[in-house]
């Protein structure tokens, strides 16, 4: 398998609903499994946290380095957050596909939501996963909905503009084999950050308004490895997020919400980009800089001491 077919544009395959008739919502009964480097299964901690959802669906974050064996789920990542796997015989995430799915052959991809009680995979898509714990929360619990019907559209047309305009170039210029490609992703990710920075000097605190949204989880956790990791690793090197000042204050502004920047840990992310065997580099070591806010991952300067 090559770098870029496993890059993280790929499709996903699970996509059963939790909170439906074979996936009812029951206390203790889900289970995720993430990683700190990955941002999509970000996303899924981020709702986890925002919703309330940690008392319910427990977690098991993998060790941040991705090997060829798939994600170690064994040797976890350590924080009161992560907890050891129920499934305590299988090491590796793809035992847990397998175990779910004997079948498959896909890749075995965090974010993964598991059902305990049939041994199955409920669903590995992130952006599904996050709208599901979205709604089961507003449901059964006190949550106010991160994605209110009267904004629905906005919040799709914005969740699809990032997706198409600066997640996925992010990827194709990280991955590119000639110059070319490179150029026009590289392109179309500046142009997406302007567009964005602007976008936030008329929206007021969100991207969507003055309140937090969907859109906002989905664009925290990319546009955070930017500087330590992106910016280097796939040579996105014509700004810093730093150098976007209404990005910046919107990153800081999320990074204060602890679902944000309390599950955010860059040192890992960085271990996570640069060690893994399937990134774009011959180099497997970490680098020293930029230094970055560790809630926003923001830059706060390029240089550092060593
Ligand atoms: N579309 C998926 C993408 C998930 C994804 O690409 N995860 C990557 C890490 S960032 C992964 O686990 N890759 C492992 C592999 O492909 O073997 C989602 O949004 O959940």
């Amino acid at each position: 398998m090559s770098a870029n077919e496993i890059c993280h544009v790929e499709t996903t395959s699970f996509h059963n609903e939790l909170g439906s008739k074979d996936y009812p919502f029951e206390k203790g009964r889900y289970w995720l499994y993430t990683s700190k480097v990955c941002p999509f299964a970000h996303r899924t901690e981020i709702m986890r946290s925002l919703t309330g959802l940690t008392y319910h669906i427990g977690l098991t974050i993998a060790g941040a380095v991705q090997t060829e064996h798939g994600w170690d789920i064994g040797v976890r990542y350590e924080s009161a957050d992560s907890a050891t796997s129920p499934i305590v015989d299988i090491n590796r995430l793809p035992g847990i596909y397998k175990l779910a799915a004997p079948a498959y052959i896909g890749r075995a991809s965090v974010p993964v939501l598991f059902d305990t009680k049939t041994n199955t995979i409920v669903n590995n898509e992130s952006s599904e996963i996050i709208c599901q714990l979205d709604e089961v929360a507003t449901q059964y619990f006190e949550h106010k909905t991160l994605y209110p019907k009267d904004k629905k559209l906005l919040i799709d047309t914005l969740i699809t503009e990032l997706a198409d305009e600066l997640i996925t170039p992010i990827y194709r210029a990280g991955f590119a084999k000639y110059q070319q490609t490179y150029q026009s992703y590289f392109g179309k990710v500046f142009a997406c950050l302007t567009k964005l920075d602007k976008r936030l000097s008329e929206t007021g605190a969100y991207i969507t308004g003055d309140n937090l949204t969907l859109a906002d989880v989905h664009a925290y956790p990319h546009i955070a490895r930017f500087d330590a990791a992106y910016h280097s690793l796939y040579r996105l090197n014509k700004h810093f997020i730093r150098d976007y000042p209404n990005i910046t204050d919107y990153m800081a502004r999320l990074g204060e919400i602890s679902a944000f920047g309390g599950t955010l840990d860059i040192q890992a992310v960085k271990d996570g980009y640069f060690l893994a065997w399937n990134q774009p580099t011959e180099g497997k070591f970490t680098p020293l800089g930029p230094e970055v806010n560790p809630r926003s991952g923001v830059a706060v300067a390029v240089t550092v001491n060593t």
